[in-house]
Parts: C-alpha cells; structure tokens; sequence
C-alpha cells in the first residue's frame, strides 16, 4: 500500500520531545517505543512510526524506507544531507557541539603554538570542517560512545561532544573551551517522495509546522 506514510523516530530524547508535537498534528502512536516494537501504527491508518537508531534517521528517510524523520542537526551535518529536504527546525532536543578538554589543559595556548592535537569523537566529518576552518591542527580518532573518557584516559587531548546541561562534562573534569555549532532537531523529508506524494507528504508537514509553531 504505497499510501502508507512512515515517520523514522529515534527512542530516547527525540520521541519523548516529539510526543508532544505529535499530539499536537493529530498522531497518537499505539505503542510506546520502550516497547521494542520497531514499526509503532497511529490513530491513522495511513501513518506509521519506524524506530531507528539516532544517527540511521537521514539514511531511512535518504533511501526513502522512511519518507520523513526527526533527526538532530548533529546528526544531519555528519551525514551530509544527500536526498532530503530538510523544510522545519523543530527546535527541541537542543544542546551544543562543543570542544571539550581536561580541566587544566591550555587549548587555547596549544592552538596559538600550532601543536597537533589529538581530538575523539563520532562527529568525524563536523570535527574535520570545524578545525580545517579555524587552522587548527588535529588527528581525529573516531568513537562511538562516552567520548568523555578519551581526554581522562589519555586517549586524545580534547573531544567534539554535545552538551546541554554541562553536568557529564563536570562529572569528568573537563570544560568547554569553543563552540562547534548549535544544535537542535529537524524535519527531515526525501525530497523525490515530496515531489512524488507531495498532497499527502506537505499536510503532514503543515501539522508539524503548526504544532512546533515554526513556518515551513
Ligand atoms: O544514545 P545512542 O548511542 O543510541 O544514540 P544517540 O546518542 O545518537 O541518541 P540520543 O537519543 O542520545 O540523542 C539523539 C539526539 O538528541 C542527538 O543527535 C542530539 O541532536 C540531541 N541531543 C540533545 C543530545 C543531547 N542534547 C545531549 N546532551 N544528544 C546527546 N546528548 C548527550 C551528550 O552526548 C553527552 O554525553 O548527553 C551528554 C551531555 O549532557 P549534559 O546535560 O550532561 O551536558
Ligand atoms: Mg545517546
């Protein structure tokens, strides 16, 4: 049934911030995504909820398996954006991409050295451009979890990461020393399934508008 609408979701903080935002464009899920369904139907019959890993969204929704997702800005820069439209910021799930280091280490003076600096984290891509436009010399090594660990254990002298409250980096004895950008969460759409089913595809995308209060 090609009229069937899938929306790919990631479980944690972008379903629970999403919830609301659902509610408000009229989808009730029928299920909560703890409950290790992967395909969660709605209220409509011709929507559906696919769950997904946080940095899979753009790839579902890339190859058309989903015809939209929510997914962080994070997560979008890294992959690129190839095939989606990307018409609203949602403006939840919102933190930063920060430089993190050891309390007590002088980035700033290890830049202004030129010393190559060893920096973890799985923004790979978004490190590169992000040190490559300041000049600043880096080995990126890539992680795929608690990156908060690298600068402790010596892994690397700084970390990209993603901040909100700043509590994990205190935790860890580290600090924020740049910022890499602001991130918050976005509609994603794949852009030949807009050109294709556009009259079922934009009042989706409408309802979402609304209920996040930003134009589309
Ligand atoms: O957890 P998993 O490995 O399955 O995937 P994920 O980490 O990609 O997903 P999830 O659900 O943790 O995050 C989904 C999206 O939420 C991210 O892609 C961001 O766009 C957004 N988001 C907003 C955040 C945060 N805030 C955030 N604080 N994602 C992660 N964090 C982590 C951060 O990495 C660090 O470990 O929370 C920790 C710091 O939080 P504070 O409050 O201590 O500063
Ligand atoms: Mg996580």
């Amino acid at each position: 049934m090609r009229d069937l609408t899938s929306i790919a979701l990631s479980k944690g903080r972008i379903f629970d911030e999403t919830a609301p935002l659902l509610a408000r464009a009229g989808l009730r899920p029928k299920a909560d995504p703890e409950s290790r369904k992967l395909v969660i139907g709605t209220n409509r019959k011709d929507v559906r909820l696919i769950i997904v890993r946080a940095s899979d969204t753009p790839t579902y929704v890339q190859y058309g398996a989903a015809d939209m997702g929510i997914a962080g800005h994070d997560i979008l820069h890294e992959h690129g954006g190839a095939g989606l439209y990307q018409p609203l910021d949602l403006r939840i799930a919102a933190c930063r991409m920060m430089v993190a280091v050891r309390k007590g280490f002088d980035y700033a003076d290890a830049v202004r050295r030129g010393a190559r600096l060893r920096v973890a984290t799985k923004y790979v891509r978004t490190a590169r451009e992000h040190f490559a436009q300041k000049g600043v010399h880096v080995d990126l090594i890539r992680l795929y979890g608690s990156m908060e660990l690298a600068p402790i254990t010596g892994l690397a002298d700084a970390i990209v990461d993603l901040v909100s409250s700043g509590n994990t980096l205190k935790a860890n004895d580290l600090v924020a020393v740049e910022e890499v950008m602001p991130v918050s969460a976005r509609l994603i759409v794949n852009q030949a399934a807009l050109k294709t089913r556009r009259a079922i595809l934009q009042p989706i995308i409408e309802a979402f508008a609304r209920a996040s209060g930003v134009s589309a």
